[in-house]
């Protein structure tokens, strides 16, 4: 069938388009890659055109042979759904792991996106610990929740409590907590190495200062997670900007009971007592 018109490259672009909308987007900002089924492969293997081997940077001996529908270096989300061919392509890895190779896309050259490491190393992280089923990785730059790692500590029990406490979906929807990745140069190992170490336990790990990194098993559980924690940190961004603390908020024993509701295990060392200060 004609690429475009798989229904995992027409998700792919959907998604795409819509984190464009949400305006987390600027200029090339963010990256999107998506694990390949098998069967999808066979769907669309006849606009195959294979070009050189290239090394990825680092090495994913697990995810050896996959193939990967990836967002372009230097290329905008919000071209993707106008100018497909020209902004995304599928790669195949070597059966080392070390290399990849475009096997569509990219009509007019390019490469991967920059941090085609950090979603590698992410998506054989994920992988394995989900017996397969994760294969959506998704870095976006989201303005509320960037604006909070310039005023709260860079730490994951701080990021998961004030965010879990911000709307009472979010410790059913992330609750393993979010990780804290301080600031660090985009693109290469050490970005990559530092946040799949955190997605061994986690979905979703700020990057100070930078965005925001989110792992699911699809792309609507992907995007939803990434839209759920900016949602969250807009309520506290507003919160934050009415007064200084909040006057009400969830406590740990409602979390206990949310997480009995829900079915969910809430990690007790998010649900540290706070001293609340009464201002009048
Ligand atoms: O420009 O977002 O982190 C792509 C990026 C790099
Ligand atoms: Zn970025």
């Amino acid at each position: 069938m004609n690429f475009l018109d798989a229904e995992f490259v027409r998700d792919f672009v959907r998604m795409a388009n819509d984190g464009w909308e949400q305006g987390w987007h600027e200029r090339n900002g963010g990256n999107l890659s998506y694990r390949v089924k098998e069967k999808e492969v066979e769907q669309v293997l006849e606009n195959f055109v294979k070009k050189e081997w290239q090394p990825i940077g680092t090495s994913v001996p697990k995810l050896a042979g996959e193939y990967f529908l990836v967002t372009g270096s230097g290329k905008y989300f919000r071209n993707v759904a106008i100018k497909t061919e020209d902004s995304i392509c599928m790669i195949e890895l070597d059966a080392k792991g070390e290399n990849y190779r475009i096997v569509w896309g990219l009509k007019n050259g390019g490469k991967p996106t920059s941090e085609l490491p950090s979603h590698l190393m992410n998506h054989e992280v994920k992988m394995l610990s989900s017996n397969g089923k994760y294969r959506v990785i998704y870095h976006a730059h989201p303005a509320n929740i960037i604006a909070l790692t310039f005023v709260m500590p860079l730490n994951d029990a701080v990021f998961t409590r004030e965010l879990w406490e911000m709307a009472t979906e979010c410790p059913v929807v992330f609750p393993a907590g979010v990780g804290v990745v301080p600031w660090m140069v985009p693109g290469g190992r050490k970005i990559a190495v530092a946040t799949s170490k955190l997605m061994e336990r986690y979905d979703v790990a700020v990057w100070a200062h930078h965005g925001l990194f989110a792992a699911g098993e699809d792309f609507d559980a992907t995007f939803g997670l990434m839209h759920t924690v900016e949602k969250s940190a807009e309520i506290l961004v507003k919160v934050l900007s009415m007064q200084q603390g909040k006057r009400q908020t969830i406590k740990p024993e409602e979390f206990r009971d949310l997480a009995v509701a829900f079915g969910v295990k809430l990690p007790e060392e998010f649900l540290f007592e706070k001293l609340v200060v009464k201002k009048d």
